[in-house]
């Protein structure tokens, strides 16, 4: 279940954090169709807790599977479905396998109106009762698998996927999810629970839905969310044939180099060369809604300018089930996604460049992020070619004879001739500008007819890359 079901050329996935379901429709129809996007991952779809402050991460606390949240109803999230797949635009759901919600003192309600009694292991909106959950411990060793995978990540409560009753009502949400039409899910801390136990979850599933224009027999596509730093004792390799895996070291080491800790030279062995997942088995990205959180390594869209590079790198190169991450502003772990006085999560809006202004940051609608997911589908099934490095951070490569891409991350100039690979003529840079009505509004490269082209980026430009591809040509 390791196919995503795009559309034609299309290759890339964007994470919608906390947008509502009907504002994705919208973006499906207006933006992210005509720019050649993918997928979506929309957030938790089922009932979730309601905790005070309303932080984004009340909606990893289920209380039931019915399909209100603040992200809308079912209907609404029904409607997204029907109008993202007519675009070709397919949706991902991220989903709670593992838990439901941690302890709440007394009878909480959720987002849905259904009561529950967490501390008590009481859902009577599925129903679950104690008995459908592992005995209550906690977490202490991430090295011993029986804590990892039987105790309670952060006290929510451990459902026990070995039982028939849990895996039938697990097998019946999602079921109903691919029968409201979509293609597939993001299995939310996965490496909590037994590769067995998914397994079997995962192989009972129903087809897509042919009436949603998936061909005949389509498996669901699955990624699961395995952090695996390296020589973990439950690890992503457990995980990887049965679908997808995140690759957080992906993202921890493109995240190491564009800060300057690695120099770029290194990446000419990207991907398996530096210890991933083969490439069809890896769901790649900058940054994930939680490690943006962590200090460290990671990058998120505070620092724009090794941001846009990382991007434009992750995009280029050809490694990886491609993700890129939709942010709102935060400022701690806990900022809740934009919200009016009543706490109901508020629509973005857009400047003149299409840029997002209250609160979403809408990194997708960033000119150097959409142009990359261009790039990316105007190269499609073409090699690396043309590795160049000056043997520290300016290196380019070609992809065939369709796309160029070039990079500086020194504290110098990069102003030389190199071979871009592509037939002769001027092509716009994507990154600085764009090609309107047949002309570039950013820098130029005219190619001689070796294939080569005078390649400028300032170590002080605006942005590090500069990328030309086959269906930018001046
Ligand atoms: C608190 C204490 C616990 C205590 C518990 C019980 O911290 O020590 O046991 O109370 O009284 C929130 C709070 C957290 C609180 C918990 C339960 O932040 O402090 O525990 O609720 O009330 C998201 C957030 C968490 C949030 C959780 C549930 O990141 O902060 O916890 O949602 O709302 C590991 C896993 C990996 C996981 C990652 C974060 O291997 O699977 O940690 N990632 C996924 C999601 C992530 C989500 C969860 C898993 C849980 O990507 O967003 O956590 O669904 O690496």
């Amino acid at each position: 279940q390791h196919n995503p079901h795009w559309w034609g050329n299309r290759n890339t996935i964007v994470h919608l954090f906390e947008w509502k379901w009907l504002d994705i429709a919208q973006e499906c129809e207006s933006f992210l169709a005509p720019r050649g996007f993918a997928g979506v991952q929309v957030s938790p779809v089922n009932e979730n807790i309601i905790s005070a402050g309303r932080p984004w991460w009340e909606r990893y606390q289920p209380i039931s599977y019915k399909l209100t949240t603040r992200s809308g109803n079912e209907e609404e999230f029904g409607e997204m479905v029907r109008r993202c797949n007519d675009v070709g635009v397919r949706i991902y759901v991220d989903v709670l396998l593992n838990h439901m919600s941690g302890d709440f003192d007394g009878v909480a309600v959720g987002t849905a109106g259904t009561q529950a009694e967490p501390r008590k292991k009481s859902f009577p909106g599925v129903p679950y009762s104690a008995q459908d959950f592992h005995p209550t411990c906690e977490i202490t060793d991430w090295n011993d698998r029986f804590q990892v995978q039987q105790c309670e990540l952060v006290g929510l409560k451990d459902l026990n996927q070995s039982s028939d009753w849990v895996r039938s009502k697990l097998i019946e949400f999602l079921d109903h999810l691919i029968e409201l039409g979509v293609a597939g899910f993001r299995v939310d801390a996965a490496k909590h629970m037994a590769s067995e136990d998914l397994e079997y979850i995962y192989s009972s599933l129903s087809n897509l839905n042919i009436a949603h224009g998936f061909p005949h027999n389509s498996r669901p596509f699955i990624f699961q969310e395995v952090i695996d730093h390296g020589h973990e004792t439950v690890s992503r390799d457990e995980y990887r044939d049965l679908g997808a895996v995140t690759e957080f070291r992906f993202s921890e080491e493109i995240g190491n180099a564009f800060r300057g800790n690695n120099a770029l030279k290194w990446l000419q062995s990207w991907g398996t060369g530096w210890g991933f997942l083969p490439s069809g088995q890896a769901l790649t990205f900058v940054d994930n809604h939680d490690n943006q959180r962590d200090a460290g390594a990671v990058l998120n869209y505070k620092s724009p300018k090794p941001y846009k590079m990382a991007t434009a790198f992750h995009l280029a190169y050809p490694y990886g089930i491609s993700r890129v991450m939709s942010s709102f502003a935060f400022d701690d772990h806990d900022t809740p996604p934009p919200q009016d006085a009543q706490e109901r999560i508020i629509s973005p809006e857009f400047d003149a460049d299409g840029a997002c202004v209250n609160g979403w940051i809408c990194e997708h609608r960033w000119r150097q992020v959409y142009a990359m997911v261009g790039f990316k589908n105007a190269v499609r099934d073409t090699e690396i070619t043309g590795w160049w490095d000056n043997g520290d951070s300016q290196i380019s490569f070609c992809r065939g004879t369709k796309g160029f891409l070039a990079m500086n991350n020194n504290l110098y100039d990069l102003s030389q001739d190199l071979n871009t690979c592509l037939p002769a003529g001027t092509y716009c840079d994507v990154i600085s500008g764009s090609l309107i009505d047949g002309s570039c509004t950013g820098k130029s490269v005219t190619v001689n007819e070796h294939g080569y082209g005078y390649i400028h980026i300032g170590s002080d430009d605006f942005d590090g890359v500069l990328a030309l591809h086959v269906d930018a040509k001046v």
